[in-house]
């Protein structure tokens, strides 16, 4: 059996593959220990489907020929330098996948930054981007603290806009196992989620208003004086600014605000700081608002002053790609270099020159993926390049999306499937799947896995490695000489001081590298000072409010067997029949007003567009339509932007009537 890391989310689970049946097992040890959700399980249908792209293609006209690869990548690579040429690097960009390797995601990077851009960016910034700059801001560090193993020993774990039951189903058992020796569960979300089963307190809030409960729940922390004095004393600045910041927030005006109970809000407050440890767990319900960085800090300041870190608890943004966290590791983000240095780090930016061969990289930033499309419109962007994402179907308002995508002089989308975004591109490369090549990826916690080969690569695909250096060579750039993804690995290893003694070898027979350690901030925080900043942080309001026009509040959700744009789970036919037909969630008020019934097929409408699904009417709050993202979602969302450059996903106004 080969061991394989699963090719959907960012909980890491390692599948064993029989290479001669494909049959799949789960992995006893860490991290799923042997268990799997039913998307790792069928993961190979990717691999079987019949819909893989076979070969290369090349657009002529309005139909999409064969051409060999050699001539694909040579013609591509003149037509970039030919752009370079004419507009300068800048009018390049490129996006990288969290779905392919670090050794993938280290090559994207470095094919951009020696091309001369900085134009390189990944779906983290619709996803987790905001939690990085809050972590940055006052951590230091950007990533998840603790390894999943501590989430059992913590007294308690505060779930928050986030559906693991869902979205990280193995991780539930470790909440589970948490639940078992003792820890209050607490979860809050806009409606009852799965993952509230067993949780001892169930906050269901209204939409967006997620600051005014953190900063209530730090309101009484801070009046009943259940802070964490040593610990605020010794290893944080800015308490006073956020005791000011949180006198207003009073339970009685947060019931008012978000509609939780005022003696809930004082319960949860109580029982969380008495706990003495704890687990502080997101998801997309913080980060997809134009508030997500001030939200993400609002969660860090309660952790704060509970000194919640180190042995006594973590801060978990939980990653969704299987290699989100090794993309951003890799430097496939447009503001930082590998380890998410800036930029203007100039020591580590010649360092990293120096290993590549060249005097100096560029040094201004690059345009984030939510920025390219305008960029594309006021024709500064003319040439696009995307490994492994499908902007066409999971950008915000996809519509202004795809009009871009078809302005641009060239488009190349190296995938495994024909996306929906492949449509618009001028050449289609067929990448190799996740278990017909080896390499390694990053999980959550930050454990760099090796995943095995477990089969030959199916039809004329390539691995994305030996793709992008074909690239790399053919643009003339220097050092893309490679015959074997070990050697990318052990030039990335380079780049990290905790990597540099450690051989590939080390990496395959190990269970995994924790990047750059296991626990971070035991001690010391990675901040200038060794200390943790509070950032006193107020509401913000949602970008587009619901009015008469649009009277309720459109949210987009996740489900267990469906993944992101469905490229990959719509292909796996036990999936696809697991899930029967998606639906669209509304309270039964609503449902009665609207004179509508669960089955009843439905228009859900926003100031961008609209769409049809069958309704189910739920248990769900009043005002509230969840559609899953799945399918059409974007059609609807809002392409406001935050500070970090995510969209505003889980909000917009929106009206639905029966059909
Ligand atoms: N099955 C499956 N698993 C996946 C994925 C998938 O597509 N399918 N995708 C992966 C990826 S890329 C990611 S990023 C993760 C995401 O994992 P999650 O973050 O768990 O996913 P979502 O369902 O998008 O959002 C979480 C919750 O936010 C809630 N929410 C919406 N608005 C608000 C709000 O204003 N406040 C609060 N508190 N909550 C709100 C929603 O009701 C929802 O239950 O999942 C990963 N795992
Ligand atoms: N409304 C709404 N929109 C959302 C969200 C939401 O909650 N609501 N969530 C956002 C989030 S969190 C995310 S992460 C994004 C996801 O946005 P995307 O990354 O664009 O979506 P995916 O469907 O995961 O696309 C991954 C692509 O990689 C391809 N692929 C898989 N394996 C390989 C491989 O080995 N090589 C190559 N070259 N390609 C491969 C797949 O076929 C697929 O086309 O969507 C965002 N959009
Ligand atoms: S929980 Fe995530 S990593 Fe594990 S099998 Fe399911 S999709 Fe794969
Ligand atoms: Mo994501």
């Amino acid at each position: 059996m080969k061991r394989v890391v699963c090719p959907y989310c960012g909980f890491g689970c390692n599948l064993l593959v029989d290479p001669v049946t494909l049959e799949v097992k789960p992995y006893k040890g860490e991290p799923n220990l042997g268990k799997l959700c039913p998307k790792g399980l069928h993961s190979v249908e990717i691999v079987k489907s019949k819909a893989r792209l076979k070969r290369p293609l090349k657009r002529v006209g309005s139909s999409m020929i064969p051409i060999a690869w050699g001539v694909a990548i040579d013609e591509i690579a003149s037509r970039l330098l030919e752009m370079r040429e004419l507009y300068g690097p800048d009018a390049v960009a490129f996006l990288a996948s969290s779905k392919v390797s670090n050794e993938e995601n280290y090559l994207i990077q470095k094919i951009a930054r020696l091309f001369g851009t900085n134009n390189i960016d990944n779906c983290a910034r619709l996803c987790h981007e905001a939690s990085v700059h809050a972590l940055k801001l006052s951590l230091g560090t950007g990533a998840q603290t603790n390894p999943y193993e501590d989430i059992s020993k913590f007294k308690s774990v505060l779930i928050w806009g986030y559906n693991p039951a869902e979205t990280h189903p193995v991780l539930m058992d470790y909440i589970l196992r948490a639940k078992r020796n003792g820890a209050r569960i607490i979860a809050v979300d806009v409606r009852e989620t799965r993952s509230m089963a067993f949780a001892d307190y169930k906050l269901v809030i209204r939409p967006g208003t997620d600051i005014v409960l953190a900063n209530a729940l730090a309101h009484v922390i801070i009046e009943e004086e259940l802070y964490n004095e040593e610990f605020i004393r010794s290893r944080t600045t800015g308490f006073s600014e956020v005791r000011m910041a949180v006198k207003k927030y009073t339970p009685e005006y947060a019931e008012t605000v978000t509609g939780v109970p005022t003696e809930m809000i004082k319960e949860v407050a109580r029982e969380f700081a008495l706990a003495g440890s704890g687990a502080v767990m997101w998801g997309m319900g913080i980060t997809q608002h134009v508030s997500g960085v001030e939200n993400a800090l609002a969660l860090i300041n309660l952790t704060l002053l509970l000194g919640y870190l180190g042995e006594r608890g973590g801060l978990y943004p939980m990653r969704g790609q299987n290699n989100v966290q090794g993309a951003a590791y890799m430097g496939a983000l447009s503001e930082f270099l590998p380890g998410y240095v800036p930029l203007t780090d100039e020591k580590f930016r010649k360092k990293v020159a120096g290993l590549w061969g060249v005097d100096d990289l560029p040094t201004e930033r690059g345009l984030y993926l939510t920025e390219l499309w305008d960029a594309v419109e006021k024709g500064d962007v003319k040439a696009l390049y995307i490994v492994g994402e499908n902007p066409a179907v999971s950008e915000a308002d996809f519509m202004r999306v795809r009009r871009a995508l078809r302005k641009l002089d060239i488009l190349v989308v190296q995938d495994i499937f024909p996306t929906r975004t492949a449509r618009y591109a001028h050449y289609l490369l067929p990448a190799s799947a996740f278990c017909e090549k080896g390499g390694s990826y990053m999980n959550s916690e930050r454990r760099i896995q090796w995943s095995e080969k477990a089969c030959e690569p199916a039809y004329d695909s390539k691995p994305d490695w030996e793709i992008l250096t074909m690239l790399g060579r053919a643009l003339g750039l220097p050092g893309f000489n490679y015959t074997s993804v070990e050697e990318i690995t052990a030039e990335y290893f380079r780049l990290f001081p905790e990597l540099e003694e450690k051989s590939v070898e080390e990496l395959k027979n190990s269970n995994g590298i924790f990047l750059p350690k296991k626990r971070l901030h035991t001690w010391e925080f990675a901040t200038p000072d060794g200390k943790a900043r509070f950032m006193a942080v107020e509401r913000i309001a949602p970008w587009e409010g619901p009015d008469d026009e649009y009277p309720l509040v459109l949210t987009t959700v996740r489900l267990i067997g469906h993944y992101n744009t469905g490229e990959m789970t719509l292909r796996s036919p036990p999936l696809v029949k697991l899930m029967g037909e998606p639906r669209a969630l509304i309270s039964r008020e609503d449902a009665e007003r609207l004179g509508i019934k669960s089955g009843d097929l439905v228009e859900i409408e926003t100031r961008r567009g609209k769409i049809r699904m069958r309704a189910e009417v739920e248990n769900v709050p009043r005002g509230l339509v969840a559609v899953p993202f799945h399918f059409k979602a974007n059609r609807l969302t809002s392409s406001a932007l935050n500070k970090a450059g995510t969209p505003e996903l889980k909000f917009a106004a929106a009206r639905v009537r029966k059909t």
